[in-house]
């Protein structure tokens, strides 16, 4: 019985680390900017989720700043890997957001490959993956990225179950040539081409239509979705950081991947309203502080 007894407990501990929901989010952190990983963490705390970040690099201001400078995490990454295993950390997604190299690929791959074993979830369902291919913007990959780390994106499309990208990230990760004019039959078309037998759902986020940014939400055997709102006042960082936790958030608690973005899309526009009526500058990122009430 004095065995079982200290099985009894042994699990206890080990189940005590998972009583709530968590999310490992792999992402830079820009201690200035409200950007990346300055995002998911107060965003997904609003919705009552757990965010365990998993730094990548540590900016001063994020580079959009014409000051910055950072301190590269990636020998710091497989220690997550290590210490949270050990912990008996098991998480109900991993996310992904800018990654630098193909040495941060591998980790985020080998991260999701640990965490979904079977003896890493204690039980639970395999943590559901999102990943953000932040690559570039308007057809131009950002001066930072190289193209070769497009192709480990490509790789990590394959163990994604929710994808992100904008257009310009899409017709990267298709490897065909952007078009801001592209049809919806076109961007259907091209969402269901990135689509693969894990996808299951993808959204091709911002797309400037007149006045408006639409949403393109596919997800498989269903008609494509369109979100649009209006786009109030000039681009603003952090922005699609901000989008894609709530986005995250939504899933994590359990929404399907239309309510998620239909979610994100109103937070968004709430916050960037208010960033323009407190003449926040645009490289400041969301004033989200102001109604992170809205989440709860
Ligand atoms: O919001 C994307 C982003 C994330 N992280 C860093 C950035 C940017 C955009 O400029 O500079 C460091």
């Amino acid at each position: 019985m004095g065995i079982s007894a200290d099985a009894g407990r042994q699990v206890l501990t080990e189940v005590d680390h998972n009583r709530q929901k968590k999310v490992a989010v792999i992402n830079d952190y820009s201690s200035f900017g409200r950007c990346s990983l300055a995002a998911s963490v107060p965003i997904l705390a609003a919705m009552r989720i757990q965010c365990c970040a998993v730094p990548t690099a540590v900016f001063t201001n994020h580079t959009g700043f014409k000051n910055f400078s950072y301190a590269d995490m990636t020998d710091r990454m497989d220690a997550y890997i290590a210490d949270w295993q050990a912990t008996g950390l098991s998480f109900s997604a991993i996310a992904s957001g800018y990654l630098a190299s193909e040495r941060q690929i591998g980790y985020v791959r080998r991260f999701i490959e640990n965490f979904s074993s079977d003896l890493h979830r204690h039980l639970q369902p395999p943590p559901l993956t999102f990943v953000d291919p932040v690559m570039g913007d308007y057809g131009k990959l950002y001066p930072s990225f190289r193209r070769e780390v497009a192709e480990g994106l490509r790789a990590l499309v394959l163990i994604a179950d929710y994808l992100a990208p904008n257009l310009t990230e899409a017709c990267v990760l298709a490897d065909r040539s952007y078009d801001p004019e592209m049809s919806e039959k076109e961007i259907g078309e091209l969402a269901a081409s990135l689509a693969t037998p894990r996808t299951k759902g993808l959204v091709i986020t911002g797309v400037p239509r007149e006045g408006y940014l639409v949403n393109y939400v596919y997800t498989p055997n269903a008609p494509l979705e369109t979100i649009a709102t209006a786009k109030i006042g000039p681009d603003r960082s952090g922005t699609g950081d901000v989008f894609a936790s709530v986005i995250l958030g939504g899933l994590v608690n359990g929404k399907p991947l239309a309510e998620a973005v239909r979610a994100a899309v109103t937070f968004v526009s709430h916050a960037v309203a208010r960033a323009e009526a407190m003449q926040i500058p645009t490289t400041d990122g969301l004033p989200f502080e102001e109604i992170l009430n809205e989440l709860w």
